[in-house]
């Protein structure tokens, strides 16, 4: 049996998502730029596929969705926007990002202090969250940007952007959340509360690869990072990725009308399954279930190294995560476990398992399975783990 519960990472295409993309290739391959029929059979479908994505996260009409090449592009965009337009000329100084944002956020970050911005990195509380208060404590009139996820990555934890939204109104500092683990688990929508940019991406709701989104609120337009033809309204130049666009707004469509399986079903499959692991003996999960998507798990075991979990998960046919995909050749303990200053044994042994509207409670039962005979064997040859049978007195 093969089981995929890394979902978190990236998500099957949905077949008909799949289906809406494929003439997009061999019959209807024209430049939407272009003048002539090739061309113009692309407009329509593109127009659809828009018009679901904007419905997707109630964009209003006056706003704009531009299509991007993936979230990391969207992210680094609003970053080194905002840097240019405030930072380098003087206007503004700060910039405010949570600890655990996607190393798309972290990175940039990173480049735009080396370039002399100053840069607050909040910190997240014991439950792997973010306080609304650490935005109020650090933001001042010199912060050109407040950039805070709506949903953790690594263990799902959902932030707190709508009272994050209101201080930066207060303040009137532009607000960027980064969407891509809130599509289709959470609803998303821009005018329940202040946000100026919200960046998503195909790939993480049943879409393809290679294609993801920004919406930027009017009146807080950026400058484009791509410069060239007048594609995006010349928000964003480069050919338009046809297939790509018409199956994000397929997926966006299939998102939003599977989110209530996803906040029912999803969850009490998630729930049950996570009940049944942390049956078993030294087992932690950080950030309470009420407060994270349905579909995320992030448990640590102890005394196991997550990287010899995921082997046995992989012999077995399971494919799971001991964090972000991005970081994972690095192995690096986890950043979320290692933000809430969990001890360096606990750090390392933390794996994700993320469900998706696809995954069955029969793959939950097999893994199951196969995670209590792992942790038996793999507790059997730790050396820092006292292996307790009758489950007296494990720890050293
Ligand atoms: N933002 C968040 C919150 C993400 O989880 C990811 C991918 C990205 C941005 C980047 O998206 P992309 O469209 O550029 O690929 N996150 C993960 C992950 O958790 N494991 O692998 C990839």
């Amino acid at each position: 049996m093969r089981v995929y519960l890394d979902n978190n990472a990236t998500t099957i295409v949905d077949p008909h998502v799949f289906e809406e993309m494929e003439p997009f290739f061999v019959q209807k391959y024209g430049n939407p730029n272009s003048l002539h029929s090739f061309a113009s059979e692309t407009h329509k479908p593109l127009k659809d596929a828009m018009e679901k994505i904007y419905a997707g996260i109630h964009a209003p009409r006056e706003d704009s969705v531009v299509v991007t090449s993936c979230a990391t592009e969207s992210n680094n965009w609003v970053l080194k926007s905002i840097y240019f337009q405030y930072i380098l000329t003087g206007r503004k100084n700060h910039i405010i990002v949570s600890e655990v944002e996607h190393p798309s956020v972290i990175a940039t970050a990173k480049f735009i202090e080396s370039q002399g911005c100053r840069v607050t990195y909040l910190p997240i509380n014991h439950e792997g969250l973010i306080d609304a208060k650490s935005v109020r404590d650090n933001i001042t009139d010199k912060t050109a940007l407040v950039s805070v996820m709506m949903a953790n990555n690594e263990t799902g934890g959902i932030f707190p952007v709508q009272e994050i939204g209101e201080i930066c109104k207060e303040y009137n500092v532009p607000f960027h959340t980064d969407a891509v683990q809130a599509i289709g688990k959470i609803p998303v929508d821009v005018q329940s509360f202040n946000v100026d940019y919200l960046t998503f991406s195909a790939h993480k709701f049943h879409g393809p690869k290679g294609v993801g989104g920004l919406y930027i609120k009017k009146g807080k337009e950026l400058l484009p990072l791509l410069h060239g033809g007048s594609q995006m309204g010349g928000y964003r130049s480069g050919t338009l990725n046809v297939a790509g666009i018409v199956g994000m707004g397929k997926a966006m469509e299939q998102a939003v009308d599977a989110l209530d399986y996803e906040m029912t079903d999803i969850k009490e499959m998630r729930d049950r399954f996570e009940d049944e692991l942390l049956k078993i003996e030294d087992t932690f999960v950080v950030t309470p279930r009420e407060k994270r998507t349905p579909n995320t798990i992030l448990i640590s075991f102890r005394g196991i190294e997550g990287e010899a979990m995921l082997w046995d998960l992989n012999c077995a046919g399971i494919g799971a995560s001991t964090g972000s995909a991005c970081a994972s050749e690095d192995l690096e303990s986890n950043p979320v476990m290692e933000a809430i200053g969990a001890d360096a044994d606990l750090a390392h042994t933390a794996i994700r398992f993320s469900l998706s509207r696809y995954t069955t409670q029969e793959e939950l039962d097999y893994t199951l399975e196969v995670v209590k005979k792992a942790v038996k064997r793999l507790r059997e040859i730790s050396s820092s783990y006292a292996y307790a049978p009758d489950g007296h007195d494990s720890k050293l």
